[in-house]
């Protein structure tokens, strides 16, 4: 199978499961814009572009990880870098069994577990605390490398922004990722080429991103990050190379499956209205105000 294909092209992913897939993850999507619309704070835009990745890794099997034993030695560990979208993370988790969905109602709230930020020491399955961008990468390498020193087989996979790239504690970590050959570290960029207040190449340039990945020592591949089909080939079968680190550069659309926030970057942190919600389950295909109280 090759990068580039159509969905119907990817004929070893049954249509079934994509399709679920495809539910899943606009239910995430509605479910952080109903927690951003309660706490009247979040990170819209980053939440949707993320949704089909999360919902992959998670619900598509990729991850080996048992919700009723968080802390199972053996597990895969996700580092989701890009903190600031909790409201996407938090769905997620709850849509894969780590605690209630009811929780989700609590976002930000006084003394409620989902912190707009995660803490690994008030929420299962939270690996680290992240938010600060720039630390989930060194994070990831440090889990690999851990697995490596044990003879153990668990993999790390880390979800960082484009934006977030900007901080060079990514690229020492990607300096050391190569270093230790850690063929068992996965890197996913979400490439939605918007960060806080503008777009990246008008900020500071992230392409030639893939190149930049190649020279420091990855096996890169370019991905549609909303191609659940391909999104699911690719990770079901990684390493991409023998003896180097993976990166996959999904390329996203910031607001992805809400017309009014996709590619505006004024929706970084767009907080809907209710009356936006009912659009956006409309246009999520999730048939309006039951599906906005139940949030998953
Ligand atoms: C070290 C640090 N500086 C600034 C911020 C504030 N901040 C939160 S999100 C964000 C932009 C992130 O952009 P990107 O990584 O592209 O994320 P996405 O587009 O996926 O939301 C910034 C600057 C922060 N969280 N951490
Ligand atoms: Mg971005």
């Amino acid at each position: 199978m090759e990068i580039g294909q159509s969905e119907s092209e990817f004929a070893g992913v049954a249509t079934g499961v994509v399709a679920e897939l495809k539910r899943k993850a606009n239910q995430i999507r509605l479910s952080a814009m109903t927690m951003t619309n309660h706490s009247g704070l979040g990170h819209t835009g980053g939440d949707l572009s993320s949704a089909d990745i999360l919902a992959t890794l998670y619900l598509g099997g990729v991850l080996r990880v048992d919700p009723a034993h968080p802390k199972w030695p053996q597990r895969d560990r996700f580092i989701m870098s890009k903190g600031h979208c909790s409201g996407a993370f938090y769905s997620t988790l709850a849509a894969r069994g780590y605690f209630p969905s009811e929780m989700l109602k609590t976002f930000m709230d006084p003394l409620s577990m989902l912190n707009g930020h995660p803490d690994r020491n008030k929420l299962p399955g939270v690996e680290a605390n992240t938010g600060p961008l720039g630390h989930g990468f060194p994070i990831a390498v440090g889990c690999a490398l851990a697995a490596r020193m044990r003879g153990e087989s668990w993999r790390a996979f880390v979800l960082t922004g484009d934006g977030e790239l900007q901080e060079g504690s990514n690229w020492e970590a990607a300096m050391s990722a190569q270093h230790y050959g850690l063929d068992n570290l996965v890197v996913i960029v979400d490439r939605n080429r918007i960060q806080q207040g503008d777009f990246t190449e008008n900020t500071i340039r992230m392409d030639p991103l893939a190149a930049k990945f190649a020279a420091f020592g990855f096996a890169v591949e370019e991905i549609d990050g909303h191609d659940t089909a391909a999104l699911l080939a690719r990770l079901s079968t990684l390493p991409i190379e023998a003896g180097k680190s993976t990166c996959l550069i999904a390329n996203t659309t910031k607001g992805k499956g809400v017309s009014f926030a996709e590619n505006k970057p004024a929706w970084h942190h767009g907080v809907p209205t209710k009356e936006q919600l009912v659009m956006a389950a409309e246009e999520l295909g999730l048939n309006g105000v039951d599906d906005i109280e139940v949030c998953l």
